[in-house]
């Protein structure tokens, strides 16, 4: 009840809207609508009320609720179901537990922290509370799980999406990384859970660094990491950045469960790489190789030439890529 309460007053954000009328449309007693008032207020919410004309929503707080987060979705499934946490370990291990006993397909679930966020390879990912956006869909695509790895492919290509939407150019350092800067502004993190042909679900983990400052990153970071507002030297709105992100996942992803062609998100991932055409080092286990980029192929591969000339395909989650001089 509360959560409609609110959607009708976000709806008619700077008009009153009466009591009576919140009544009437929900069936609900005056006395519970005070009652919920208070607890919207509880939340951070602005709520004026004035005799005999009703409640008016003056300011809504910087929290990604499905309530602030739909206004902007143009999705059809994806989002339409936000679990939102103030603060949790890790939103990977969250959602993978809702997963396996059923949650839908589409749902997503937001921190506003993580105390325990994880990167590859049981990797920490830092997650400070309201400055960035911690988020795991939840996905069951009917695809044989060899391709799960494409899922990272779309996930960047929607968050180089929804950047450019905001006017700002950003590059993909495959898999699952977006750069800013030469700095890491976003990871992605695909697990899955699967059977030899079938999969069960697949986490599609995604932490933005939205508006952290420098001094937020511990120092062993500061070098390699970067967040939106350090870069566009302003504070950016993250409820309008993640419906963005979803709009454009939805509309990749669809592509893609319809005929198995992840086309548009290639096409996103090579006209925006950090790596094509560059030097790079191939790390796998204690190897590294030396080669060059050339492209991305359309199963989201990695095609690179060795020093001998040998042409390779590199399957995302085998190896870690690094430039010749230092991160990019
Ligand atoms: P990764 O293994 O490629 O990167 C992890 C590495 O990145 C760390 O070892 C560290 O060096 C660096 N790092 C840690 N935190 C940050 C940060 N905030 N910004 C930039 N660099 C950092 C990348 O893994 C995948 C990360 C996915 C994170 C999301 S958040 C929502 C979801 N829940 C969860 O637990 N993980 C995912």
């Amino acid at each position: 009840m509360k959560e409609k309460i609110l959607s009708l007053l976000i709806n008619n954000k700077n008009d009153f809207i009466s009591g009576q009328k919140i009544s009437n449309d929900l069936d609900v007693s005056r006395a519970a609508i005070w009652k919920y008032i208070n607890r919207i207020k509880e939340d951070g919410y602005e709520i004026e009320s004035v005799t005999k004309k009703g409640y008016r929503l003056i300011s809504s707080p910087d929290i990604l609720t499905y309530s602030e987060i739909n206004k902007y979705l143009k999705t059809e499934y994806i989002g339409k179901k936000i679990i939102h946490f103030n603060t949790i370990d890790s939103t990977n291990r969250k959602a993978k537990e809702l997963a396996a006993i059923g949650e839908d397909e589409g749902t997503v679930i937001i921190s506003e922290e993580q105390t325990k966020g994880r990167g590859r390879l049981g990797r920490d990912w830092i997650s400070p509370k309201y400055k960035g956006i911690w988020m795991s869909l939840i996905l069951r695509p009917d695809i044989n799980p060899i391709h799960a790895s494409k899922l990272t492919i779309i996930g960047a290509a929607a968050v180089v999406m929804a950047l450019h939407e905001l006017g700002r150019d950003s590059y993909i350092k495959w898999p699952n990384d977006i750069i800013l800067n030469d700095k890491k502004v976003c990871g992605i993190l695909t697990e899955m859970n699967a059977e030899l042909d079938k999969i069960n679900y697949i986490i599609l983990g995604i932490g933005i660094n939205v508006n952290i400052d420098e001094e937020d990153f511990p120092e062993q970071l500061r070098d390699i990491a970067t967040s939106l507002k350090n870069e566009f030297g302003m504070l950016v709105d993250r409820k309008n950045l993640i419906a963005k992100i979803l709009n454009n996942f939805e509309f990749l992803y669809e592509d893609f469960i319809k005929d198995g062609s992840i086309k548009k998100s290639i096409e996103i991932s090579n006209n925006n790489s950090i790596l094509i055409g560059k030097e790079i080092k191939i790390i796998s286990g204690k190897d590294t190789t030396v080669a060059k980029a050339l492209s991305i192929d359309e199963d989201g591969a990695l095609i690179v030439e060795y020093l001998d000339g040998t042409i390779s395909k590199i399957i995302s989650g085998e190896v870690s890529v690094r430039g010749l001089r230092g991160y990019i």
